[in-house]
């Protein structure tokens, strides 16, 4: 199943895109954190170096333990993958296949070591850099693959196999009274995660492989150009970061944004607050938990607004033929991780 990255020529790629200055996010080492007295309340990013690495998950969560999971009657666990850019462009055909194959092809990819020199910010690059400096991402770096891997974005994992929620102490990490769900992405390199918002705060954590995520406050949103397609829970946006040079209108309102740039390695969390715009490009295969939750008040006000608007869409009331959730065009069969 596998397939090493489609790689371009470079005569090939866009035109230099500028598009708008970045800083790192704020970022803390976990046992800081722990000695500051945790994680209080926050409406800004946040990445905790090393937080993941406490938890069992860090010894018990590879790709070869997963693809070894099997359901209570033995049969091997299946789940729904997709292809493209997640969240955005036309919704391809969704595909329910094992996941074991798919995880032991990853294993395999997963050994090689990552590049220094690749990356929207590479490695080279950001060691020059110090927090508080304004920097350009390298957005030539999206036109050197196809965003087109298999990708097993947002599989219930804990709901399917509740035995592994154990290895997540999120609670030592965000501690109070809070009602929490879970996606697990899997995925090969050069996955991307388009840009979107999501109404709850996630604390998104990274059990293996590196990510780049993009992030833009919410008080920036009017520049952010919001889609109408629906999906539950997140608000999209019209901005594809993988064809900047398309889209001059959406990049000249991109541009104007200041955003925010985090490498999130395997062994770390990012706190993602609520409403914050973010996309996520995949460096190396990944195991990624994204950690939901919501407040007692939250459920009411915006887990309310959220069931409505999925209960008006299911019954084809609510932007129905426009969705992440139901496909609209595109072959997508023959397509390799
Ligand atoms: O890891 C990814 O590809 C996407 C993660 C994401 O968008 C999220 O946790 O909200």
């Amino acid at each position: 199943m596998t397939s090493s990255p489609t790689l371009l020529p470079r005569t090939q790629r866009a035109a230099r895109v500028v598009g708008p200055a970045f800083e790192f996010v704020d970022e803390i080492e976990w046992h800081q954190l722990e000695k500051n007295g945790g994680f209080g309340a926050r409406s800004r990013p946040l990445l905790v170096k090393g937080a993941v690495k406490q938890w069992p998950a860090w010894e018990r969560w590879s790709f070869d333990q997963i693809a070894g999971l099997t359901r209570p009657d033995g049969s091997e666990a299946v789940a729904r993958f997709i292809t493209g850019v997640v969240e955005q462009g036309a919704t391809r055909e969704q595909h329910d296949l094992p996941v074991g194959p798919y995880l032991r092809d990853l294993a395999r990819t997963a050994a090689r070591p990552l590049r220094e020199d690749v990356g929207l910010l590479s490695e080279c690059r950001r060691r020059t850099l110090r927090a508080g400096d304004q920097f350009h991402l390298d957005w030539s770096y999206m036109k050197t693959f196809t965003p087109d891997r298999l990708y097993l974005s947002q599989w219930d994992i804990l709901r399917e196999f509740p035995a592994l929620r154990g290895d997540f102490d999120i609670r030592r990490l965000w501690p109070g009274r809070r009602w929490t769900w879970e996606y697990v992405f899997l995925g090969p390199a050069n996955t991307v995660t388009g840009l979107h918002y999501d109404f709850p705060n996630n604390w998104f954590c990274q059990v293996r492989g590196t990510k780049e995520v993009i992030l833009v406050t919410p008080d920036q949103s009017r520049r952010m150009c919001p889609s109408k397609k629906f999906d539950w829970g997140a608000t999209l946006s019209e901005i594809d970061i993988t064809r900047l040079e398309e889209q001059p209108r959406e990049l000249a309102r991109f541009e104007t944004v200041r955003g925010l740039y985090a490498r999130v390695e395997a062994g770390d969390a990012l706190f993602i607050p609520k409403r914050t715009w973010h996309s996520v490009v995949a460096l190396e295969p990944s195991i990624s938990l994204a950690v939901f939750g919501l407040t007692p008040t939250e459920v009411v006000i915006g887990g309310g607004m959220a069931e409505l608007r999925g209960l008006l869409h299911r019954l084809r009331l609510y932007r129905w033929g426009n969705c992440a959730c139901h496909k609209t065009a595109g072959p997508a069969a023959d397509k390799t991780v």
